[in-house]
Order: C-alpha cells, then structure tokens, then sequence
C-alpha cells in the first residue's frame, strides 16, 4: 500500500518537474564586449555549442567592428559579409537564431531630413542582412552617455525610431522575428533618480516603445552581484513589460582592480566561475556576454545554458561542476583548483561572480589568527596542502591542457603558479618568524605580470602582502 502510494507521489512530482520546468524562451550569447573579436571558427564553433547546449540565439553586437558601431552607416565590405552569411547558414543547420545587432547611436541623426537619410540607411543595412538569411534584428543604444552623463538623445526620439524600424520590418518581410533593443539607461540604479523617481529618459523610452518590442537590461548595475527576483520584479514595473536580461559574465572587457601599484589591462583576469544569483522566475530572454577568450568563456556559458533551460532548478554548484567534467575530462579536478581562484570580477563600479578561493581565505585566516597573537601556528597542514594542490594544478594544466586552451590562459597559468610558490614562501616566512629574502623577490615578479595575469586578488595574492605586512611590522 505504501509504495503505490509512494510510487503515486514519484510519478505526480515527475509529472509536474516536466510539465512546468520551463527554458526562457530566448536564451543565448551575445557576442557585445569590447576589444579583440572573436574569430570566423570561434563564432561557427558557439552557435554548435549554443545548439549542443540547449541554447537558442547568439547576437551578433562585437563593440569593435567599425560596421556594427562607429562606422554604422558603411555598408559591410564583400569578405565581411560573405563571413556574416556563413555564419547565418551555421545558425540555420543548428537552429540557432543569429540575431544582426546594429548599434547607431554615437551620431545617429532622428530629425528632419538628415533623420530620414539615417533611417533609410540603417533599413539598408537591415536588409542587406535579410537577404543573406537573417531573421532576427536588434538595434542598441548602450553607452552612448558623453562624460559628463548627458544624453544624446531623448527616450521619446529612440523608442520611436524602434517602432518605425520594427514597422518598416514587418511591412517589408512577414518572416522577421521581434526587434530587440538596449535602451542607453540599461541598469536599473541608472534608471532611477536620487529619489527612486524614474528619470524621463527612461519613462518616454519605456512609454513610447512598442510593447513587441524585446528590451535587455543588465540588472542593477553594468556587471552586478546578481538579479534577485524583487530586483527583477522592480525593474519590469519601471518598464511594464517582462525585460530581458544582458548578463555581463564571463565578460573582462573592463579593467579588475590593480595589484600593487600596477592598472590591470582588459581580459587580464579570467571569469571561469559559474552564472550564479539570477532570478528563478523566467525572464523574457537571456543572452551571456563573454570573454574575447573564447574556449575560457565556455565554463560560464554552459552553466548559464543549464540555468536558462530551467532557472527554478538551477544549483550553480552543480551545474560548475558538471561542466568542467563535460568540458575538461580528466583534467577537471586541476581546472576547479584553478577556477576557484579566478571567478570573482571586481573593480570599484563592477562586482560579479562567486567569491574566489572560500576555502583558502578560511585557511589562511587560521594560520594568522595565530601569527598575529604570536603564538605556536595553527592550521598550517591545511594551507600547506592547498599551496601544493594550487601548484601542482597549474603544473598539470601548462603541460596537459590542448593548445586552443593554452593559447587564452596561460599567463593566468604561471601567474598561479608563481602565486602559489610565493605563498609558499609566505607560510614559511610565518613559521621562521622572518621575511624569506625570495618572497619579495617573487612578489615583484608577480607585480610586474599583473597587468596581464590577474587573479584571486582577495586570497592568494593577499596572503602574500598581509604576510609581508605583519612580519614588517612586528619582527622587523
Ligand atoms: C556594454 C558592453 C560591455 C559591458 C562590460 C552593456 C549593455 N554594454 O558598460 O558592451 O561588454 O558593459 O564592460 C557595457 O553591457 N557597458
């Protein structure tokens, strides 16, 4: 009796797990970050990893291309746009949606006739897209504030530019799919006054803009510590629509805060953790941005296609853990000791991603709790054991990781490992009660890397200077 009736729960829990667990409608990659663009072979390979993934869009937005940006109005050259057409025949065979993004914005005219000129020549530009395949169409508005936070325009001119590009569309072609748009305030804390009033730009754009029309936000700031669902509720209120959501991770297109004295450069510090912190309930659509390391930004991507299959289910944790099984095989265990360093994006506006190494700041915080009253070292078994696992890690990954790997992360991989050597020395220092004469010799070293080769900033790196810090101060 109590297994039918156990039998009768299984199945009405299986039951309502496949009929309510819901992917986001539209969820993908939007190739939008800044600097070095990703080749012709990378953007095949994402849209047969978008398809394998579960994935069902990729927006084609790279900052950096003249013709998707600065020089908007140049129509693509022949070899260009040969490349565009390929890749739409890959989206094709893989059911992947290539969406064109155009991003006018730094000049372009609203008004008059010069605004009549812009529109037709930003339609030309659509269609030429249409007649190599594409279906799909988004026009940004993204970082177009001058330095001193004005805008270019109103909210009322560019939604109403949207809708007549969205018009125009659907009068030209019955097969196009919604537009989707990126209004120029896309993070919530910038859509709002200082008394949590909604600024005008916001209000005309959200106002003005068709209802059909997809809008992409980044959650509260540019790159945030996560959408709670009440953060996500409160933005769709601003907007009386269900927003869609541009998560900036993996992306490192912006600087991480320097070490030491030195400014770290773009792309220096790898994102290798999971997606984590994004709402539970489905969004509208959701696209990741990347890394310009391309095969590096695949951990984050995957996990980001297992939390847009089912955002309800998703265990970040989890699905970290599952992919770099998939992704790296044997050499998973090695990677994790890796990634663990390098998951966390911060610098004084940006802040994302699982904190890096939980385990190893525990660790070290024993070791010195016991340093600073001076007494016998506590826990140093544990932070030693880490310290060897950290190198041997990165020993493992410069001789064993395939090339394409190597090619996007091994200035991070020495860099590991000279952190993990320097810390080393530091446990040491602790133990002698005086500063190892190679640690400050290896912490210049590591200095001079770190524009390039940042990572665990708050934990192994900082064990290095606190160490140098107390013995300075108490021994020297
Ligand atoms: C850009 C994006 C860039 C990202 C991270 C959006 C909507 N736009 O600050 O191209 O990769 O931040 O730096 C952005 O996020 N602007």
């Amino acid at each position: 009796m109590t297994n039918k009736i156990l039998s009768v729960i299984f199945l009405l829990v299986l039951f309502s797990r496949t009929t309510f667990a819901a992917s986001i409608p539209l969820r993908g990659v939007v190739e939008g970050f800044y600097g070095k663009e990703w080749t012709a072979e990378e953007r095949a390979d994402v849209l047969r990893f978008c398809h394998s993934n579960h994935l069902n869009a990729y927006i084609y937005a790279p900052k950096d291309d003249p013709y998707h940006r600065k020089k908007w109005r140049k129509p693509y050259p022949a070899d260009k746009l040969d490349a565009l057409g390929n890749l739409v025949a890959v989206a094709q065979q893989n059911n992947v949606r290539f969406i064109f993004a155009v991003s006018p914005g730094l000049d372009l005219s609203y008004h008059g006739a010069k605004g009549e000129k812009d529109f037709a020549l930003l339609m030309r530009k659509l269609d030429v897209m249409y007649k190599i395949g594409v279906r799909d169409f988004a026009v940004f508005f993204d970082d177009l504030k001058d330095k001193n936070g004005m805008h270019h325009e109103s909210g009322k001119a560019q939604a109403g530019f949207l809708n007549r590009v969205q018009k125009e569309l659907r009068r030209q072609y019955k097969d196009v799919a919604s537009l989707i748009t990126v209004p120029t305030e896309y993070y919530r804390f910038d859509m709002l006054g200082n008394s949590g009033e909604t600024n005008d730009y916001t209000k005309d754009f959200a106002d003005t803009l068709s209802k059909e029309i997809i809008v992409l936000y980044t959650g509260d700031g540019v790159v945030c510590d996560g959408i709670s669902e009440e953060d996500y509720q409160a933005a769709n209120t601003i907007y009386g629509r269900e927003l869609g959501i541009w998560w900036n991770y993996p992306v490192n297109d912006y600087s991480v805060a320097p070490v030491g004295k030195r400014r770290a450069k773009r792309n220096a510090k790898l994102a290798l953790g999971a997606i984590e912190k994004l709402p539970a309930s489905n969004a509208s659509a959701v696209f990741f941005n990347p890394m310009s390391q391309y095969n590096m930004s695949k951990i984050a991507l995957a996990t980001g296609a297992i939390y847009a299959d089912d955002p309800a289910s998703y265990d970040a944790s989890q699905a970290w853990d599952r992919v770099l099984k998939e992704q790296f095989g044997e050499l998973a265990p090695a990677m994790k000791v890796f990634a663990v360093h390098s998951s966390h994006m911060e610098n004084s506006w940006a802040k994302c991603g699982a904190d890096d190494a939980p385990e190893f700041v525990d660790a070290v915080r024993t070791v010195m709790m016991s340093a600073r009253l001076n007494r016998k070292l506590t826990g140093v078994a544990e932070l030693s054991r880490q310290i060897d696992e950290m190198e041997k890690a990165a020993d493992l990954l410069l001789n064993n990781l395939e090339p394409r790997y190597l090619a996007e992360c091994k200035p991070q991989l020495k860099q590991f490992k000279r952190i993990a050597q320097a810390d080393r020395l530091a446990l040491k220092s602790l133990q002698d009660k005086k500063i190892d004469p190679r640690l400050k010799a290896l912490r210049r070293e590591i200095h001079k890397h770190a524009p390039k080769a940042i990572l665990s900033e708050k934990a192994a790196l900082k064990f290095i200077d606190d160490t140098i810090d107390l013995l300075g101060t108490q021994w020297e």
